[in-house]
């Protein structure tokens, strides 16, 4: 199975060039639920231990239901499917350029939640216009076990997300562990109290947010991912929902630049347009770089050739 591999803003990516699992006829929605239901050992062998780590996103390429599409792309980490994944998908532009299979300029992408366009500026940069993205509900607050109250903001970015503004704890790499587990913490909290996105979607991904380092930054977030993995990059889904709360509160206006820092210091300059739906449109631009091009090999007398999965 050959995979390349890369990281953007220092979150991982691993696109599966081919090998994958047949995943029938159907909307791309329908064949990412047949991925996680029936082809967890695939998903687990791609991005876990001992071929992965728990930070690793996969991206399997799958033929798009929409002509107007390059590729169908199905995005999954440690744990389940994702929706739409932002650094993945500057992973992918890159990846498919450093393969010859895309140039310079502008070229979309099928996800489960629906087509994002990408602009490839160069061979390592990458704007992505995402799926429509909106505020579901503002400032909920919750009783979070040995913190007391805190209270942030609901939104969808291709995925759910809750958004603290001011995090309790310093967005310093010292302190990933406590930020982690805060953020679980926090989504304890949400699972308790019965908050979810639409429909009773369970709101995987914590968002917090602090002061930036780096002076041309607006703000510096930390993102707990599915898994409880952190996201290394700003998160472009979580960038996505940031930017609906923002539009929703007045405080950023269309087409106005925005630069989020990563809590590793990594940057994604982001703005938004007006949804057809009320929400936002947002572009999230940031940078990948290729770190291998490999084979992965499944050995039957491998006790663990379907992953490490405690
Ligand atoms: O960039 O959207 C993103 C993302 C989601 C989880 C990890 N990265």
């Amino acid at each position: 199975m050959r995979v390349i591999d890369s990281h953007t803003a220092g979150e991982p990516t691993r696109v599966v060039l081919d090998g994958g699992p047949d995943l029938g006829s159907g909307t791309l929605a329908e064949r990412a639920a047949r991925l996680e239901v029936e082809h967890l050992d695939f998903c687990a062998s791609v991005v876990l231990e001992p071929r992965g780590h728990d930070a690793i996103i996969g991206a399997l390429l799958v033929p798009p239901s929409n002509p107007d599409c390059v590729a169908g792309v199905i995005y999954f980490n440690n744990l389940q499917n994702l929706g739409m994944c932002g650094h993945a998908t500057i992973g992918l532009g890159v990846t498919l350029a450093h393969l010859g299979r895309i140039g310079p300029g502008r070229h979309k992408f099928e996800t489960p939640v629906g087509v994002v366009e990408i602009d490839l500026i160069d061979a390592n940069t990458v704007s992505v216009v995402n799926i429509e993205s909106y505020r579901l509900a503002k400032d909920v607050t919750l009783e979070v076990e040995g913190i007391g109250p805190v209270t942030g903001d609901v939104a969808w970015g291709g995925n759910w997300f809750f958004l603290v503004k001011n995090s309790p704890v310093a967005l310093t790499g010292a302190n990933i562990r406590p930020l982690t587990d805060l953020t679980l913490k926090i989504r304890d909290a949400l699972e308790k109290a019965g908050v979810t996105g639409k429909d009773g979607a369970w709101i995987d991904h914590i968002e917090l947010f602090g002061p930036a380092e780096d002076p041309s930054a607006q703000s510096r977030n930390f993102v707990l991912c599915p898994g409880g993995a952190y996201d290394r990059s700003p998160c472009g889904t979580g960038c996505s929902a940031k930017l609906a709360c923002l539009a929703a509160d007045g405080a950023l206006a269309p087409g106005e630049d925005y630069l989020q820092e990563s809590v590793i210091g990594s940057t994604y300059k982001i703005s938004y347009q007006p949804g057809p739906g009320g929400g936002v449109i947002p572009t999230i631009t940031g940078q990948a770089f290729v770190t291998s091009d490999a084979n992965l090999i499944f050995n039957p007398a491998d006790p663990y050739r379907a992953g490490i999965r405690l």
